[in-house]
């Protein structure tokens, strides 16, 4: 089988599995010597994969974990500033925190703040620009109010971009000119991390979440970028007891962070061998399905600003009698239907109808997204399973 998936999850190149099991077997001792350099080297390259600072990055269990601490500290630096501002909040609203995301985030955003809503927090979901497929930067700062104290948006997700760099900027402003609580900005970069540069001195983020096993073939477990950690840019831990990432997470996980470390390294190196690739084999993909569907096939999200992810592509083969079940009844593809993990619903991709890609196309949709070793053979088989498989399921209906 082909597997034509890998913004779901990516295998491990096999230089970060030797790292892992070379910690497994020589770091195992709690405080051991070597255990301490592994994840000082492991730092030292994630941080340098997005152009921070080593003591700027925390581990963590992946990136759920990572977007949930962000989540938490957010709350606990308005808590904190908050009583320290006093009459700066004299009514009843201002007194609640209030947090801005977009409507195409990640579960682990999304219902963490929809759970803050529940809490009765005020959470803002901004919606993506149907003409550009992107957050508008306008709409999030006209979301801005006086207690806003986060600004979480991701980098990329399968379908769309987010310009965060511009709204790090006018962010930055508002916190300047006004006597405000200041706001923190955050950004998911799990889909980016691996397919484009990312470089947290230029976005101007806060916190950039890193998830290993989503883009860069790295083992499942994540980290957390934080602006000038402990002093530029606050974190809260959620969990007391244990010191040992430098008292803001328990125990580390040394092997998976040695494996992380190494993936990182993979990708400052060769990123943009990485990105050319993709990006040829995606074309080709993309035009042997032109080929092959001609006018019963529509690119969905083929917007001028969302030409973000080189390796994503993400298409409808039109006709009622085909949805969901194209992918079901492919032999030789493996991918994945929709935006979400909501595949076997054959519920439309809520990020494409928020793109205004219409209801009847968003059903037929599937996200083919190709890797580092997907070759134009892997392309070739996969264009025709397809075809047979279009042919097979007219037939029936
Ligand atoms: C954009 C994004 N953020 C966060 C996550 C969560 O990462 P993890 O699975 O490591 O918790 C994922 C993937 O599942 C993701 O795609
Ligand atoms: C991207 O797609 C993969 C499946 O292909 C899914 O697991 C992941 O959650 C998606 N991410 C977003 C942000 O939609
Ligand atoms: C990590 O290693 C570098 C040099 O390789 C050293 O300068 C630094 O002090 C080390 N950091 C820690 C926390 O051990
Ligand atoms: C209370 O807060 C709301 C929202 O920020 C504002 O519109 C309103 O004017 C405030 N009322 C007072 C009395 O300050
Ligand atoms: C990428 O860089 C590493 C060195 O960091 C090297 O070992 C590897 O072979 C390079 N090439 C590819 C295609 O990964
Ligand atoms: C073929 C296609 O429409 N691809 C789009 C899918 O979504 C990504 C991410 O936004 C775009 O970059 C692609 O152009």
């Amino acid at each position: 089988r082909i597997y034509m998936d890998y913004n779901a999850t990516t295998p491990l190149e096999p230089e970060v599995i030797q790292a892992v099991s070379e910690a497994l077997w020589d770091a195992w001792g709690n405080p051991s010597v070597k255990a301490k350099a592994i994840i000082n080297r492991s730092r030292q390259n994630v941080a340098r994969m997005v152009g921070g600072k080593a003591e700027d990055i925390v581990f963590t269990s992946g990136g759920t974990e990572a977007n949930n601490l962000v989540l938490h500290t957010a709350l606990e630096h308005f808590r904190k500033n908050c009583r320290a501002a006093g009459e700066g909040h004299v009514n009843g609203s201002n007194d609640l925190p209030h947090i801005i995301t977009s409507n195409v985030e990640h579960d682990s955003i999304k219902l963490a703040a929809e759970h803050l809503q529940v809490d009765g927090k005020a959470v803002t979901f901004v919606p993506v620009s149907k003409v550009t497929a992107c957050v508008d930067v306008e709409d999030i700062i006209d979301a801005v109010r006086p207690n806003t104290c986060l600004i979480s948006v991701m980098l990329a997700n399968n379908e769309t971009g987010v310009p965060v760099q511009e709204l790090c900027e006018k962010v930055k402003m508002l916190n300047k000119l006004q006597e405000r609580i200041r706001i923190l900005l955050h950004s998911d970069a799990a889909q980016a991390l691996g397919k484009i540069p990312v470089d947290v001195q230029e976005l101007g983020v806060d916190f950039l979440t890193i998830v290993g096993h989503k883009q860069f073939y790295g083992p499942r477990i994540g980290a957390l970028y934080v602006n000038g950690l402990g002093t530029g840019t606050p974190l809260y831990p959620m969990l007391f007891g244990g010191g040992q990432e430098r008292n803001f997470r328990p125990t580390e996980n040394t092997p998976m962070i040695a494996g992380l470390g190494k993936a990182a390294e993979l990708v400052t190196n060769n990123l943009s061998d990485y990105q050319s690739h993709m990006q040829n084999i995606k074309v080709y993909l993309e035009e042997q399905l032109q080929d092959v569907f001609k006018d019963k096939i529509h690119f969905n999200s083929h917007y001028p600003s969302s030409d973000v992810l080189p390796n994503t592509c993400n298409v409808s083969i039109l006709g009622p009698a085909l949805q969901w079940r194209v992918l079901s009844s492919c032999r030789r593809l493996l991918a994945s239907v929709g935006a979400a993990c909501h595949s076997a619903s054959g519920n439309p991709s809520h990020v494409l109808l928020s793109c205004g890609v219409p209801s009847e196309v968003a059903a037929n949709a599937l996200r083919l997204s190709v890797g580092r070793g997907t070759t134009k053979a892997d392309v070739d088989t996969v264009v025709e399973d397809l075809r047979e498989t279009v042919q097979l399921l007219e037939k029936m209906n």
